[in-house]
Order: structure tokens, then C-alpha cells, then sequence
């Protein structure tokens, strides 16, 4: 998959496929990522992309041209992307909707400054997303939040096992984890996990996510869907739960 970002700070854009999964997946070639600096697309001197909004107002606003000299420069180079605006006004990033995307062939995420896009350039924009209820400088760090949710569901970049674990239960949140030393300032790790009982392991898992979900976030709990391992999790939860209430 084609991943384009378009920006005016392509060096603060860049560290995100420095790092990580997401390097490792650009250099095993499952992921293609390219920084375009929007400046590159100007034809004056002084490479100019903001502008005095029409109407007056505090503010400047990102002049449409060097938009549209991009998004012709990409078409013809490597043919129509989807087009992504970070924007406070898209619809709200999720699992489902970064899943979405990973299907895209070829994906450019435009990032916004300043006040706001002279809206001619919605024209090209197939999608407006928002990472959350809150304004930022930039549509930079929502643009790097897209690409790392996405890159998890793209074959390949990450475990198979970690991708299902995550779609199949990302309506409930993760059980505890632990490593070595088995005892660490007095506190042992759950014996159940070092009884390599591989079906008491995942039930214990699964009842401590229903447990965590079920107090932090009431809201996706009762949205869950029980399956028969949650209602024999459940039953172990509340023996448990009951006898420490005693
Ligand atoms: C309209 C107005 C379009 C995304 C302003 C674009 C971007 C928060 C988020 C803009 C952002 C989010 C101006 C600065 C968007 C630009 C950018 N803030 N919640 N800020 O995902």
C-alpha cells in the first residue's frame, strides 16, 4: 500500500516511518511512505501557501493552487488516490474506519494549518476524519495517527495473531501481561500463567479483560457481544468477584 502525506513540515511528518513497525514494514515493502512538502507544488519566489481569508477575519487560509498542482502531479504519476483531510470536523477514527482505509490502494492524507482549506480543495478530498474532540495546530500528528492505526491492518506489518486478537475483541479492552522475574518487591505473577494450561491461560485472559472493560469502560462493555467463553469468564468473574466482597 501507497501512503502519500502532504504537508508544509515534512521533516516533523517524516520521523513516523523512522521507527518501529512502521519502518520495518516500509522496508520489507509492505508499506510505501512519501512525504510531500506542499511548498514543492508553489510557483512563486517566495513559495507561498497561506492567503487573507475573503470576508475578512482573524487568520490566514491555505491557498487552493498549490493544492491542485499536487493532486494533478500525483494522478498523473501514479494514477487516483483516496484522498483523507485531517480535519476537527471528520468523522471519528476508529479500528473499523483505519481497517477501511488499509484497503486503499493508494492513500494521500492531507494535513492542514492555518485557519482552514479554501474549500474548492474538497473537491479532491474523498474523506474528512478527526482523531478526537479537540482542536490542533496542525493536521500533522492526526495524519502519523492515521498512518500507525491503519499500518496495523495491512498484511504483513504486524502478527497475524496480534491483528485477530485486536478485531475480533477491540470492543473490550486488554487483559494484564507479564514477563520475567516470576517474583518481583513481593508480587508474583498469576500462577495460572506459568501452568502452561494454554486453555485456562486464554479464560483468565479473557476474564480480566471483561473485568477491566467492565469498570473502566462500562460503555463498550454492555456494547459486547458475549460469546461462550465471555459467559464462562464471567461466571468465574463473579465467583470471584463475590467471594472477596465476603
Ligand atoms: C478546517 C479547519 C479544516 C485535525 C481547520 C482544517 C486537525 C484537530 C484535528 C483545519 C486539526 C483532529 C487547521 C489546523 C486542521 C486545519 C488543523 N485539529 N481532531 N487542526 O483530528
Amino acid at each position: 500500500m501507497k501512503v502519500g502525506i502532504v504537508t508544509i513540515f515534512p521533516d516533523f511528518v517524516k520521523v513516523v516511518k523512522e521507527y518501529g513497525v512502521i519502518a520495518q514494514a516500509v522496508e520489507n515493502g509492505l508499506l510505501e511512505i512519501e512525504i510531500f512538502n506542499l511548498r514543492d507544488f508553489t510557483t512563486d519566489k517566495h513559495k507561498v501557501v497561506d492567503d487573507y481569508p475573503y470576508g475578512g477575519g482573524p487568520g490566514m487560509v491555505m491557498k487552493p493552487e498549490p493544492f491542485f498542482r499536487f493532486f494533478n502531479y500525483y494522478t498523473k504519476n501514479f494514477g487516483k488516490p483516496y484522498v483523507v483531510l485531517t480535519s476537527p470536523q471528520g468523522r471519528r477514527l476508529n479500528n473499523s474506519i483505519a481497517k477501511e482505509l488499509a484497503t486503499k490502494e493508494k492513500l494521500v492524507i492531507i494535513c492542514g494549518r492555518y485557519e482552514g482549506i479554501d474549500e474548492r480543495v474538497m473537491a479532491f478530498v474523498d474523506d474528512e476524519i478527526s482523531i478526537g474532540d479537540y482542536v490542533l495546530t496542525g493536521g500533522e500528528l492526526p495524519a502519523m495517527v492515521i498512518l500507525d492505526v491503519l499500518s496495523r491492518f495491512v498484511p504483513g506489518v504486524v502478527e497475524e495473531e496480534s491483528v485477530k486478537n485486536d478485531s475480533f475483541y477491540n470492543d473490550l479492552l486488554d487483559h494484564p501481561h507479564y514477563t520475567r522475574p516470576a517474583e518481583i518487591n513481593g508480587i508474583s505473577v498469576p500462577e495460572v500463567l506459568t501452568s502452561g494450561n494454554h486453555e485456562e491461560v486464554e479464560l483468565w485472559r479473557r476474564k480480566e479483560s471483561l473485568k477491566k472493560t467492565l469498570l473502566k469502560r462500562p460503555d463498550l462493555f454492555i456494547k459486547h457481544n458475549f460469546d461462550e467463553m465471555d459467559k464462562k469468564a464471567l461466571i468465574k468473574l463473579f465467583r470471584e468477584m463475590s467471594s472477596n466482597a465476603r
